[in-house]
């Protein structure tokens, strides 16, 4: 299997004094942390869109990726050759998982019955190709943005036929998904918002989010499929304003509609950014809720605007990321997706690997960071003492729902003032986050 990267061996770990570009220093799959495997914590997955159809293409310029294997045509030949490289590219990357969308995968064809024989005929070979690498599906989702039909929206497009075709392609998805062992499924409103107010009647189209989702759900279980569905903030782009803004969003539509037992959210870095949060915020905030499932591993450019996807390398962010992962024991079915690109000047196929390298090993980082931190329980006895006054006296009785105003009342009337404040040591703990990177 060295037909498309012949220069590049399968990749080991070799420790950090190594000096070897194509090993890592960090990620050590079997390690235990914590009694798991950094495997089973990271549960890491390739993404197909920028990883096997990115193109270097942006809005002022043509591609200029070299990919050899690449013939350029949207044809069922070039899709099927791909399947190899990309299997080839994730073996030797020794990452357990993969995801994809319908359209990245397969050819769109000519009809709706022509890009489902596609898909058909390219996830047959998928599924070859897992059961004799044993890489597994993570998620599998539909591409509702790309083709013209969908300029107003999918589930919230104002045409019902376009509802409808949107319908159909999920159902397919969901099959697909479904036929490959895929252990989620992944909602992204692409166009799933609004350019313009005048023109749009907010209520309808999140009543038929809600509707599509319900309905996707419905087929699911009608199908026997039992993973996980994810929906996935992001705040803006291609839309002015996404419904799936972020996480507080997300939720409260999703409890808004009845779909808390159905859908959990998938967390993306440069989303959380765009929507003018930390990573760590929006993980939190799911996860508090129970509705933390998977992240899509990236990271945006703070001087730019927009949804740069490229490669976490930021020890912090993996740290304060894989805090949260911990603090609910991992992602369960859920995983680590690099969705990631490659920056346009960085033209050859090796870049995927350094690419890919480069954020595992700073994921381990953050791993092995996090569960120093946890072992000692750095943050978590300064965090346990700072609201310490809540575990006795009055502060008990608040949070056990006994006392009322008139009681709080009565209580102040009698101390006269407040217990003095405790300082909140912010630097101290940046200090000691340094200490233990
Ligand atoms: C785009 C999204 C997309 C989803 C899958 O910004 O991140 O790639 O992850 O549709
Ligand atoms: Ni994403
Ligand atoms: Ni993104």
């Amino acid at each position: 299997m060295s037909e498309f990267f012949p220069d590049v061996p399968t990749i080991a770990f070799e420790g950090p004094d190594s000096r070897n570009p194509l090993a890592f220093k960090y990620y050590n799959p079997e390690e235990l942390i914590e009694g798991r495997t950094m495997k089973d914590w990271l549960r890491f997955s390739v993404c197909y869109w920028h990883t096997f159809r990115g193109t270097g293409v942006d809005p002022f310029g043509a591609p200029t990726l070299n990919r050899p294997w690449d013939d350029g045509t949207d044809s069922v030949d070039n899709a099927l050759r791909r399947v190899d490289v990309a299997f080839e590219f994730i073996t030797k990357l020794g990452v357990p998982y993969y995801c994809f969308h319908d359209r990245d995968v397969a050819p769109e064809g000519a009809t709706l019955a022509e890009s489902h024989a596609n898909f058909d005929a390219i996830a047959a070979k998928l599924k070859e190709s897992q059961q004799a690498t044993g890489v597994k599906l993570l998620w599998g989702t539909a591409n509702l943005f790309s083709n013209p039909r969908f300029m107003h929206g999918a589930a919230t497009s104002p045409n019902a036929d376009v509802f409808a075709y949107a319908a159909a392609q999920v159902k397919k998805a969901i099959e697909v998904t479904h036929e490959l062992g895929g252990e989620n499924y992944v909602f992204w409103g692409g166009r799933e918002g609004y350019m313009n107010l005048y023109n749009t009647n907010m209520k309808r189209e999140l009543d038929h989010l809600a509707q599509f989702m319900h309905m996707a759900n419905d087929y699911a279980k009608e199908i026997g499929f039992t993973g996980q569905f994810l929906f996935e903030p992001k705040p803006k782009e291609p839309t002015k304003h996404q419904y799936d803004f972020d996480a507080a969003a997300c939720l409260n539509f999703i409890r808004q509609y009845g779909l808390l037992d159905v859908v959990k959210l998938n967390i993306e870095t440069n989303h959380a950014t765009l929507a003018g949060h930390t990573m760590m915020h929006e993980l939190e905030y799911a996860r508090i809720q129970n509705a933390l499932g998977s992240i899509d591993a990236n990271t945006g450019d703070l001087l730019l605007g927009w949804d740069t996807d490229q490669f976490p390398t930021d020890i912090y962010l993996t740290t304060q990321t894989m805090l949260v992962i911990m603090a609910q024991d991992g992602l369960g079915a859920g995983g680590t997706n690099f969705d990631a690109k490659v920056r346009r000047e960085s033209i050859d196929p090796v870049d995927l690997f350094h690419a890919h390298i480069g954020g595992m090993d700073a994921f381990a980082r953050g791993l092995k960071t996090a569960a120093g931190i946890r072992s000692d329980q750095a943050l978590a006895d300064v965090v346990q003492q700072r609201y310490s006054s809540f575990d006795e006296g009055i502060g008990k009785r608040i949070e056990q729902g006994h006392a009322g105003f008139a009681e709080l009342e009565t209580y102040m009337m009698e101390k006269g003032e407040a217990d003095a404040n405790q300082s909140g040591r912010q630097e101290m703990l940046e200090n000691l986050i340094n200490q233990y990177i």
